[in-house]
């Protein structure tokens, strides 16, 4: 076999976050001249965090709470369509309480919020209605018969859309040709790689969200585009966000550190003097048996039923807008030692190291 012909030969390296560490820069600023804020959809958010279209994450409570924080909620779409739109009236009739300046609002002043899309065009059509911005939810969004969908649903509903999740740079470049650079607000990257997801485990398949983030900028530069990316999964440190947007992204989306907060569905459960709630992955059993998780993974026929997600208890840690406080401000640290004053100036200003891994021994000693 030649070399050129082995699988080996133009082998990636897919980073993950805790191989990477980003290099101090020089930095001229003081801290009140640093802006976190960015805009996706036309939608100007304070703190670029969105919570994850995840029945153990975001429910109307969360949205409306990160919305008043300066973030996003994205609904989840597990349940029926009458469901997300009861949600979605909730948080758009929301009075937002005066004198709050950092609250996520559409054009005509009210709360804005996300909504989760899919293959099913009916459903998505309705809840378009309702919501301010669409984002695909499926596990691998390089896939025909979603590009097909999700063109349908653009040319019904005249809207823009976040597409995702995707991996690769091909990934990217196919999707943008085939749904239209004009029709999409945002690429959501990152497979595989959630705190609650076994994908790559079961499949062996998969994209850590730092190189996912870099396969997307790679495809965008190609392109001539600027899209704002969404890093989606795996995200559990400070660090892992700066990481996010070091490497161009614009948004990260959260689940497990959400999960976490008192406004995520579901009761806290007290073990041992400390509190937790339940996160579950949305291919997981306790997920699938709910609803229509199913199509969000691939149907391999007899695999149906095949997992790609647990279930499993994370500490409780109070509200969201003490962690998005907490998250912005850590945020506007690392942009004032890497010397950006704003989101879309962090990836130029960003440099990277990447630690070496500790030898392992190869072997018999
Ligand atoms: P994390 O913040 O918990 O690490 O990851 C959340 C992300 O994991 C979600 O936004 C979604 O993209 C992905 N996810 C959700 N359910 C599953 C699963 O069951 C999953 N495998 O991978």
């Amino acid at each position: 076999m030649e070399i050129n012909d082995s699988k080996f030969g133009n082998c990636k390296t897919a980073y993950s976050f805790d191989e990477l560490l980003m290099l101090p820069g020089y930095a001229q600023m003081s801290p009140k001249d640093i802006d976190s804020s960015a805009v996706l959809n036309g939608i100007t958010l304070k703190s670029p965090f969105l919570s994850a279209a995840m029945d153990t994450v975001t429910g109307p409570e969360m949205a409306i709470a990160l919305g008043l924080s300066g973030g996003l909620g994205v609904i989840h779409r597990n349940c029926s369509t009458e469901e997300a739109l009861a949600m979605l009236r909730e948080v758009k009739n929301f009075k937002i309480p005066e004198g709050n300046s950092n609250a996520t609002k559409d054009a005509s002043g009210r709360l804005a919020v996300g909504i989760a899309i899919s293959s099913e065009v009916e459903r998505a059509i309705e809840v378009a209605k309702e919501a301010d911005i669409l984002f695909t939810d499926v596990a691998s969004f390089h896939n025909q018969k979603i590009f097909d969908a999700v063109k349908k649903t653009i040319d019904a509903t005249g809207k823009q859309i976040v597409i995702g999740n995707l991996g690769t740079e091909e990934g990217v470049m196919h999707a943008v040709k085939e749904i239209g650079a004009e029709n999409i607000s945002g690429i959501k990257v990152g497979m595989g790689s959630g705190s609650i997801c076994t994908t790559t485990d079961v499949t062996g398949v998969g994209s850590p969200v730092p190189f996912a983030v870099a396969e997307a900028v790679s495809a965008l530069k190609k392109l001539n585009l600027s899209i704002p990316i969404i890093a989606d999964g795996g995200i559990r440190k400070p660090r892992d966000i700066a990481i996010s947007f070091g490497l161009g992204a614009s948004f990260v989306m959260l689940g497990n550190i959400f999960a976490r907060c008192d406004e995520s569905p579901g009761e806290k459960v007290e073990k041992n003097g400390k509190y937790y709630k339940v996160y579950w992955g949305m291919g997981s059993k306790e997920a699938r048996s709910k609803r229509a998780a199913l199509d969000r993974y691939q149907d391999s026929g007899k695999g149906k039923n095949i997992e790609e997600g647990i279930k499993i208890h994370v500490e409780s840690e109070g509200p969201v807008s003490d962690k998005v406080e907490k998250m912005t401000y850590q945020l506007k640290t690392t942009m004032g030692y890497i010397g950006a004053r704003k989101i879309s100036e962090i990836r130029a200003k960003a440099n990277f190291a990447v630690i070496k891994p500790k030898g392992e021994k190869i072997g018999v000693e």
